[in-house]
């Protein structure tokens, strides 16, 4: 039986790169569904994460951190989701960090649409804030940017807050039936979050420079109550990439394969066998038809 005043609706979840946007999710969702690194542009695809109570259904989207400064095929594709996600959802939640306004903010702000009462503003990371009194100037100088319906302080990796800010969400969605299943937490397959698991391990493990150029795809995946197996392929843009993610001896390769089987077998709550491989794959990030093959639309 639905409760009357059951509210439930879509939130977009937006920010320039590397401000804890998917951390923000996990931690509402209670549960892992999108990956989180220190590198900006971690997140490529939109990542729905839905959370029941007894009053509502959140179905939150994760998007990719909104870039403004070079576009290659993938970067132009993942701000047409930011924007196409602004457009379609109930409510959004901008997310800046506890620092203050940076440039790359105000693009993101010049995004929103003008007249919207629905926009929530989250400063994420105040665990990170000596003076706890900056806060207050900076809520202050955010009003002055913009009309936000509420402006929350949270620190998403510590969980501060973050039931004030979904209480703050809450109001902004409208009365629907759920959409989703109550024990539904994602729409993605244990499939794309296998491969996004090893995505992370080597965007956490790998230099700066390596990671954008890393795709994965599962290539094998056979299952049973007890097990699973699971053989995937790591795509790097470059011969010479080849060798730094294999790593000397394949130490390199065997601790993102190490890694990423704890936290499938976690997710599957099963014992996982996994076998992940290299290969080089020119330009797949500018490639069309590369993309799509890869998941990126
Ligand atoms: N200190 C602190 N760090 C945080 C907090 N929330 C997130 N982080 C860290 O910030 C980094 C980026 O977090 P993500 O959640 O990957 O950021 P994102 O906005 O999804 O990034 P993109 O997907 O690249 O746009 C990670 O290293 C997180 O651990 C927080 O509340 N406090
Ligand atoms: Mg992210």
């Amino acid at each position: 039986m639905v409760k009357e005043n059951f509210r439930c609706g879509y939130i977009a979840v937006v920010g320039r790169p590397n401000v804890g946007k998917s951390t923000l999710i996990n931690t509402m969702i209670g549960e892992k569904v999108s990956i989180t690194s220190k590198k900006p542009q971690t997140t490529r695809n939109r990542v729905l994460g839905v959370v029941t109570t007894q009053t509502a259904q959140f179905v939150f989207v994760d998007t990719p951190g909104f870039q403004t400064k070079y576009g290659n095929a993938l970067i132009r594709g993942m701000n047409r989701s930011v924007r196409a996600s602004i457009a379609d959802t109930d409510a959004v939640v901008l997310v800046i960090e506890a620092g203050g306004w940076k440039p790359a903010d105000e693009k993101v702000l010049e995004l929103l649409p003008r007249e919207s009462s629905n926009v929530i503003l989250a400063i994420n990371k105040v665990d990170m804030v000596k003076q706890k009194d900056s806060l207050l100037p900076l809520m202050a100088e955010s009003m002055q940017k913009y009309p936000f319906a509420a402006i929350v302080p949270i620190s998403a990796e510590k969980g501060r807050q973050v039931t004030e800010l979904m209480a703050e969400i809450e109001k902004l969605m409208p009365e629907n039936p759920p959409f989703f299943d109550p024990d539904v937490y994602t729409d993605k397959t244990p499939r794309f979050l296998a491969a996004e698991t090893i995505r992370e391990k080597a965007f956490r493990l790998l230099g700066d420079e390596l990671p954008y150029g890393i795709a994965v795809t599962i290539d094998k995946w056979t299952e049973d109550d007890k097990k699973a197996e699971i053989i995937a392929t790591l795509i790097v843009e470059r011969e010479a990439h080849k060798g730094i993610v294999i790593g000397a001896q394949g130490e390199k390769l065997r601790e993102i394969s190490r890694l990423a089987r704890m936290d499938i077998a976690d997710m599957l709550a099963k014992s996982v066998y996994l076998e992940v491989w290299v290969r080089v794959r020119k330009g797949w990030n500018d490639d069309a038809r590369a993309l799509k093959t890869l998941g990126y639309e």
